[in-house]
């Protein structure tokens, strides 16, 4: 009777100091926390390139304990229902371009401004640094697990957009801060998200679009639109963002590794969109005979004096929300000389 109680206690004993000193052993065993992300353009695009790439990090960095069920094209949530789908818990993550709700969110979108932002690793960088210093409150109820931008825009079209005359009228596509400035060049901007885009420029409903160029390739939109006019003006801003329940539900060295990747894969998508563009243009050109038509210096100086109110009337509407429109200015014009050095 004596003899078992020992072993008893010995093997208790042994359970506890297994506990205690491989404290992992329990956790490692526990079911991994799986998470959906939804997305709403097609897998080869951009943004889904982003989302496996950030899957893989996250399950590698955990160790498994996480798992990411990716949802491309719209399957779970749609364009413009992201933001609303993720605080509503129908996806626990989401990513969203945030052009397309421009008055939802008017200091991110800011992005958008005819400020010069060169590619998209400078601009992801100036975006991530505006969001954490201003934490705008449109983004109260989801944690923001990191943002980035696209590279600038330029307009591709089934017509030759030589001048501002070629451009008067004509019904191009763009969302946001991008069909400001078509409009301000006297086009037609028709918005819609790049999801709806394929079928309105195979129907005709458009003539062109105005976004970056990786587009041409990843949606094939090189073999209808054979002209390019090089503006590089306006860029997009994207936002990945995770249900607030769900955040909160997580143990705290999970929420570290999602934390420290925030900046990292803002950095990695930049730097995906530009050399991506590259390559798409080098194929737009080599195999689709698409016509890329820089504007004349000249003809340049035209375009960019019609860009020139869309700040400053910018800056006062976001002062008529009580937002400090002049200081979000002078930060991007900051912030985009710090990060292309
Ligand atoms: N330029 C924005 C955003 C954008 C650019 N490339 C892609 C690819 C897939 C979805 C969105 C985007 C736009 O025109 O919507």
């Amino acid at each position: 009777m004596r003899g078992k109680t020992v072993i008893g206690l010995v093997g208790v004993l042994l359970a506890a100091f297994c506990l205690g000193v491989l404290g992992t052993v329990p956790a490692a065993a526990a079911e991994p926390i799986k998470l959906s992300y939804a997305n709403f353009p097609p897998a080869p695009t951009f943004p889904c390139v982003q989302m496996e790439r950030w899957k893989t990090e996250v399950e590698k960095r955990t160790n498994g304990q996480v798992l990411i069920n990716t949802y491309p094209g719209g399957t779970l949530l749609d364009a413009k229902d992201m933001m609303d789908g993720v605080i509503a818990g129908q996806a626990n993550i989401g990513c969203l371009c945030m052009a397309y709700q421009p008055g939802r969110f008017i200091v991110t979108n800011s992005t958008s401004l005819p400020l010069g932002i060169p590619d998209a690793l400078v601009g992801s960088l100036v975006l991530w640094d505006l969001y954490n210093k201003y934490k705008p409150e449109e983004f109260a109820q989801v944690k923001v697990l990191t943002m980035f931008v696209t590279a600038p825009s330029n307009i591709m079209s089934k017509v030759p957009v030589r001048n501002l005359a070629d451009l008067k009228g004509l019904d191009i596509r763009a969302s946001g801060g991008a069909a400001v400035i078509i409009s301000a060049l006297g086009g037609n901007a028709v918005g819609m998200p790049m999801s709806a885009t394929p079928e309105a420029l195979q129907k005709g409903v458009v003539k062109g679009l105005f976004s970056s160029l990786e587009v041409m390739k990843d949606f094939k939109f090189a073999e209808l639109c054979k002209y390019v006019t090089l503006t590089d003006t306006v860029v997009y801003p994207f936002a990945v963002v995770m249900n607030m329940n769900t955040w909160n539900s997580l143990p705290a060295d999970i929420k570290k590794v999602l934390d420290d990747l925030a900046l990292e894969q803002c950095r990695w998508t930049g730097d995906y969109m530009d050399n991506h563009v590259q390559e798409a243009n080098k194929w737009s050109q080599e195999t689709q005979k698409v016509e890329f038509i820089a504007l004349s210096p000249e003809e340049k100086a035209k375009w960019d004096e019609k860009l020139k109110f869309i700040t400053d009337k910018w800056i006062e509407e976001a002062k008529a929300k009580g937002l400090s429109g002049e200081a979000i200015v002078d930060d991007i014009m900051a912030l985009i000389k710090k990060h292309s050095k």
